[in-house]
């Protein structure tokens, strides 16, 4: 194994940043550790921490072969700070400091923007293990509640990642903050999460897997803009984030497949050829399209409100100063300055959605908004497959980037999901056909049951066509008592 690439296990904090010659570090790490296990036992996973859990465990850092698999109880996980290796002569790629070095430390002009950005990407990460905290208690079967475990580990690692980070480049402002990162809760009406989405529920398990594809994926997104980063410690973090962030995707993409997988196979053998048939769907346990598509939609929009205004300074200054680039910002062919061209904005105006052209510095996160987008629109195109297929005249769409937005140029709007701009009245009598109803909450929640038979599935979701580690999916995932 390359130098850089292995993790050192022997401390209480396994790394390859060199901990052990790190005392300060060290020290700050080792005694934020404590109130972090409190944190994970008061708001992890409810009910499930003496459960010995099938987990992947990051032994290197080499992307092709991280991970080791062994069944492990939660709070003993092995949480680590683990950075991809640093790259000979890196330079900075883009903004006022492009063709300099990439800097080791953070400069000190850019500490409050740094320890900005950092701490909401911290915060982000318990957030979303607080909202699926009680998911366990109704999984549909030993191998999503492993799957949900796995995030869940993982999402605590990546507050480890900017713990790190904050304690060892920010000294005392940065200790702050960890400690404040353990104190926030999730949709807490004092000392709620910092991002508006963070603070909503995750209810069940259909919202849990629609979280994990597109709320997940608006990580992916911010993190390979931070991967551009010119503060080299945050793109190298980021980097080793992203290995773990698409098995999330994956979760959220394969669990949504599998439900329509299922919904399918039971129109099939029930003869029903209508999609909007839903009693008879949900009188065989299925979950109708219909459904599917306004949970899609709600956490589509909710998702999108986490790219912040469309027009903001705080990300042109974060691009012009070599903190947050562009997606795949090195793979663009430009002049990575952006002083003089412009970008197009959608807004809405007298009743119409209009496309602006504003000076594209400040138009960095709709930039990134529309790159998510396209990123969020091929995996609906592979569970169209799944309705084609199965010859389903039902096709899943993402909604208008306008509909349901509370951040924004459209937060003041009403628009349907097709883009047209409509008044309050007409919003009011159409709510219930676009986000989920009241009838969904309580169908979806009434199928809510756990299943922990090894091998057995709930009745509204198909198996998994391969296991985790090339287990099969009637392997013992998750032992909720040790035997
Ligand atoms: N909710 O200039 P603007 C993940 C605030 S997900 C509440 O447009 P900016 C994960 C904003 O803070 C990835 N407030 O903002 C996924 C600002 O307040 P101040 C998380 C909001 O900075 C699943 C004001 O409005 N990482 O990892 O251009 C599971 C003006 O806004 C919201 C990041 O987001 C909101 N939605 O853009 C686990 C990367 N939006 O400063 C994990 C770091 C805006 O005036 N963050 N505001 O008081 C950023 O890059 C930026 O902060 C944002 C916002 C893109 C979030
Ligand atoms: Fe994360
Ligand atoms: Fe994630």
């Amino acid at each position: 194994m390359p130098d850089g690439m292995k993790v050192d296990y022997d401390g209480l904090i396994p790394n390859n940043v060199g901990l052990s010659e790190d005392a300060r570090v060290r020290k700050a790490l080792e005694t934020w550790h404590p109130g972090y296990i409190d944190w994970w036992k008061d708001m992890g996973p409810d009910g499930f921490q003496e459960s010995l859990v099938y987990l992947r465990t990051a032994i290197s850092v080499d992307p092709k072969g991280w991970a080791k698999f062994d069944y492990v109880r939660m709070p003993e996980y092995k949480w680590g700070v683990l950075l991809a290796p640093q790259v000979e002569g890196r330079l900075i790629g883009f903004g006022a400091h492009k063709g300099e070095p990439a800097w080791q430390d953070i400069p000190g002009e850019y500490r409050g923007l740094l320890r900005r950005l950092m701490v909401i990407q911290g915060d982000t990460e318990p957030a979303s293990v607080e909202q699926q905290r009680f998911l366990g208690k109704t999984a549909p079967s030993l191998y999503d509640l492993r799957n949900l475990f796995q995030v869940n580990v993982e999402e605590g690692r990546h507050l480890w990642a900017m713990v790190y980070l904050l304690q060892k480049y920010l000294g005392k402002d940065g200790r702050e903050e960890a400690e404040e990162l353990l104190k926030r809760r999730s949709g807490h009406q004092d000392s709620p999460r910092m991002l508006g989405a963070f603070n909503e529920e995750t209810p069940d398990w259909v919202s849990f897997f629609m979280f994990t594809y597109f709320t997940d994926r608006d990580g992916k997104m911010q993190l390979e803009a931070l991967a551009q980063s010119g503060f080299d410690p945050l793109s190298r973090t980021c980097r080793f984030m992203l290995t773990e962030e698409a098995h999330h995707m994956f979760v959220g993409e394969t669990g949504v497949q599998r439900i329509i997988e299922r919904t399918a196979q039971v129109m099939k053998d029930n003869a029903i050829t209508d999609p909007n048939d839903v009693a008879r769907i949900r009188a065989h346990g299925a979950i109708d399209l219909p459904a599917l598509q306004r949970k899609l939609n709600l956490h589509f929009s909710l998702t999108l409100d986490l790219f912040g205004n469309e027009v903001s300074t705080n990300a042109a200054n974060a691009y012009n100063s070599g903190l947050k680039g562009r997606y795949r910002e090195d793979k663009l062919d430009d002049d990575h300055r952006l002083l003089d061209s412009t970008y197009k904005v959608l807004r809405p105006r007298d009743g119409e959605i209009v496309a602006n052209d504003v000076p594209a510095l400040s138009a960095l996160n709709m930039r990134l908004r529309d790159d998510y987008v396209v990123d969020a629109a091929s995996g609906v195109g592979r569970w169209n497959k799944v309705l084609e297929k199965a010859g389903i005249n039902f096709r899943l769409t993402l909604p208008h980037v306008a509909f349901n937005r509370k951040i924004g140029e459209f937060s003041k709007s009403h628009v349907n999901p097709d883009g047209q701009v409509i008044d309050a009245a007409t919003w009011a009598v159409n709510i219930d056909r676009w986000l989920p109803s009241s009838d969904d909450k309580l169908y979806i929640t009434s199928l809510m049951k756990p299943v922990s038979a090894i091998g057995e599935y709930a009745s509204w979701i198909a198996p998994p066509k391969v296991g985790i580690d090339n287990k099969p999916g009637n392997f013992e995932y998750v032992k909720l008592w040790e035997s």
